[in-house]
């Protein structure tokens, strides 16, 4: 909670850090030092497809830069209130991965993500690829309750893809199969022409709730109401849950998403109904799209997130 106040530079000013929050690394934070920490993951060995999430966590520093907040919160036009007052943020840095190591990146990622938890209220990662939600969620193995609410375009619960059981494709099948905590886990933003049905059966026959883009798109509010209630809630966004004309930068792009206000939306109400206990922002890939819109609209679902967890907590608005 020390050091400058940044949030009255200019976006572009550097150093880069998360909401131009201060950078500590995570072996010198204590517990209650700060609210919010945000991680960095920046790991893409696992795309089955077109990389480049390796280069999201600079990205989302970068565009956060224009969501920088102090100690009176973002003003807030439309309720004439102040929003995100008080919270404290803290950069816990990048997780050092392995590269083609896997076990290794994985043991260093769970590591990281326990050591955030233990610092801060609301542990905040940014991907990175899918694959690595697994090793986040394994930080997450001590929660008797666990729901997992995934916003996303595909299932990632495939048993495995050519011969890979660590890809991104499978993240939340190894979840379940380590944390028998792991209770439920509501698939959001569901979509395209091919699928993986053995994975459809599987989460169907643990009773995931899996849910269209196409449902979202008929009736939000329906969709609202089978979110979980009530729960211990690690919230997994997977960016390509958007459309991909508004958000191009990311590996595996479908077309036929969400809006950037339906996720919103969803984002706020999931943390309204529970008690989230960690969420992950995954897949920006922000060479894949030149103009930057990607990253900045990453970057802004990042602060209303925040907002929507703040206001959850009892932390509200100031008039
Ligand atoms: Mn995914």
């Amino acid at each position: 909670m020390t050091g400058r106040a940044r949030h009255l530079e200019l976006p572009f000013t550097g150093p880069a850090t998360f909401f131009k929050a201060e950078q500590r690394s995570l072996t010198s934070l204590a517990a209650g030092d700060f609210h919010v920490g945000v991680l960095g993951v920046p790991y893409d060995f696992a795309v089955g497809f077109r990389p480049g999430a390796r280069f999201g966590p600079a990205a989302v520093r970068s565009a956060t830069g224009r969501y920088a907040v102090g100690p009176a919160g973002y003003y807030d036009f439309e309720s004439d209130a102040h929003r995100l007052v008080g919270a404290a943020l803290v950069d816990a840095g990048d997780v050092d991965v392995a590269q083609l190591e896997t076990g290794e990146s994985l043991a260093r990622v769970e590591a990281a993500a326990a050591a955030l938890r233990a610092a801060v209220e609301l542990p905040v990662f940014v991907g990175g690829d899918h694959s690595m939600s697994y090793p986040l969620l394994r930080a997450y193995g001590d929660v008797p309750r666990l729901h997992v609410v995934q916003l996303d375009a595909h299932l990632d619960y495939s048993a495995q893809r050519n011969a890979t059981r660590y890809a991104n494709s499978s993240p939340f099948r190894r979840a379940v199969e380590a944390l028998p905590g792991l209770v439920k886990i509501t698939t959001i933003g569901l979509r395209g022409v091919r699928a993986d049905s053995e994975a459809f059966a599987a989460a169907r026959a643990r009773g995931h709730e899996l849910v269209s883009a196409r449902a979202v798109r008929a009736d939000l509010a329906a969709v609202i109401e089978r979110l979980p209630r009530g729960e211990s809630v690690y919230l997994s966004v997977d960016v390509d849950a958007l459309d991909a004309a508004e958000l191009p930068g990311t590996g595996s792009p479908e077309p036929e998403g969400l809006t950037y206000g339906q996720v919103r939306d969803l984002v706020a109400a999931t943390a309204r109904r529970n008690r989230l206990v960690g969420v992950d922002l995954m897949e920006l890939a922000p060479d894949l799209d030149p103009t930057g819109r990607s990253a900045l609209l990453a970057a802004r679902l990042l602060a209303e997130t925040l907002v929507a967890w703040w206001e959850a907590r009892g932390g509200g608005s100031q008039a």
